[in-house]
């Protein structure tokens, strides 16, 4: 039992610092997949949030397009220059390669990148993954594992080792919209008996493949991004259709959850590649429909626009199949990671999983939790405190287990659901 509210807010920062995450969605590949996997101070560097925020300074003479073209390295100097040297580093992308690079040991005072670089250069891959692993305290990190990708067939064809600290995700997107051409194609390539009008047996082969590839790469859950005006559940319309018809019937046989990531406007800006998307408001109501029809199944969802967290937290509360998961993208910044987590703890306690780091670059673990520790640190303080005060003991064993909850403790008590 804590003597005093300092003793216990020194129990509660250790413990947030020192508590295992697992890291729920990530871009993130094995070592056997070769240049999949990206980490080091180019691939850093270019991470296209940096990328996206270079073409806000960058002069006009400097293209998408010339960019694009250029070798990594140099697409690597032009980010320094622009957003390091020239500007202040003070985004929260530009922070974290800093944050990154420190915690590595490396002379981020110096701003001496020829060094960094060399650093990286004498890195064996496989060792240098676990020490990441370690340094950021993530037991495993659900990678992202396209359906509908070739290259992702092969490398599951070819059976390569893949480390216990990486787990499965099935991608499904190209099932939607823009993509339904293209995954017909790779489905009917594959086999299976589908139609670009479908019909029932269409719905049933979708299915087949899913749950299909499901034994092969034994995914954690199914996962879709949805655009905001995409994401319209419920009326008549082929994405309601795929839903209820091939992939909830696919996730139900398989006993795993479907994760929505809803919100991100496709290419406002093409040239930006990766980076070009925006960010809609969605209807909560689309979500309310889809959990009230599949009362059998189960959702993981998260969203980027900042209107709708209130409204989606709410949700979380009605429907015990419902698990909310992390601070997407644009709004994985400081003031909304600590506005979102409030808002989170104070309606479901700890039955949500507060972060995930959306890695694309292996080192990005490093800054992606180190920044969020620190914030849910501050908040538990203060709400720990707060019950402190008002006479409510709480105990060591008590502080761990509630950490680990939005850490990935609860995560994984609504996968055993
Ligand atoms: O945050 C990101 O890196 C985005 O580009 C997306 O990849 C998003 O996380 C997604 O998985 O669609
Ligand atoms: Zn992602």
């Amino acid at each position: 039992m804590f003597k005093n509210v300092n003793d216990l807010t020194d129990a509660v920062r250790k413990a947030v610092e020192t508590t295992v995450v697992t890291d729920v969605h990530t871009h993130l590949f094995p070592p056997s997949y070769d240049e999949a996997l990206l980490w080091g101070a180019d691939e850093i560097l270019t991470y296209h949030y940096l990328v996206t925020e270079l073409f806000t300074v960058a002069p006009h003479s400097l293209t998408c397009e010339k960019f694009f073209s250029l070798p990594k390295s140099a697409q690597a100097d032009l980010v320094w220059e622009h957003i390091f040297l020239k500007g202040g580093a003070l985004s929260e992308a530009a922070r974290g390669v800093i944050t990154t690079f420190n915690h590595l040991g490396l002379d981020v005072a110096g701003r001496d990148l020829a060094g960094i670089r060399k650093w990286f250069a004498e890195q064996n891959i496989d060792e240098y993954l676990a020490k990441v692993f370690e340094m950021a305290n993530i037991d495993y990190a659900v990678m992202t594992n396209s359906a509908f990708s070739a290259a992702e067939a092969d490398f599951w064809r070819q059976d390569l080792p893949v480390p216990d600290c990486l787990k499965t995700s099935l991608r499904i997107d190209t099932l939607f919209d823009d993509g339904w051409e293209k995954a017909v194609e790779v489905m009917s390539d594959a086999g299976y008996d589908v139609k670009i009008e479908p019909d029932d047996k269409t719905y049933d082969e979708v299915r087949r493949f899913l749950v299909d590839w499901s034994e092969r790469i034994k995914p954690v859950y199914f996962a879709a991004s949805i655009g905001p005006d995409e994401f319209a559940y419920g009326d008549d319309n082929p994405f309601t259709h795929v839903i209820d018809r091939a992939v909830m019937p696919a996730a139900v046989e398989v006993g795993v959850p479907f994760a929505l990531m809803i919100g991100a406007r496709g290419a406002v800006n093409p040239n930006l590649r990766a980076g070009g998307a925006g960010v809609g408001v969605a209807d909560v109501m689309s979500l309310t429909r889809m959990l009230q029809n599949h009362a059998d199944g189960k959702f993981l969802v998260t969203m980027l626009s900042r209107d709708n967290q209130h409204e989606l937290t709410v949700l979380a509360r009605k429907f015990g199949n419902l698990h909310l998961f992390g601070c997407w993208w644009y709004c994985n910044n400081p003031s909304i990671i600590d506005e979102m987590t409030r808002q989170r703890l104070e309606l479901l306690g700890t039955a949500f999983t507060s972060q995930h780091s959306d890695a694309r670059v292996l080192d990005q673990l490093i800054y992606k939790w180190s920044h969020t520790r620190k914030i849910v640190a501050d908040i538990l303080v203060e709400k720990y405190s707060d019950l402190f005060a008002a006479g409510w003991r709480p105990t060591q064993e008590e502080i761990t287990r509630d950490v680990r909850a939005i850490f990935g403790g609860s995560f994984e008590a609504f996968l055993e659901k």
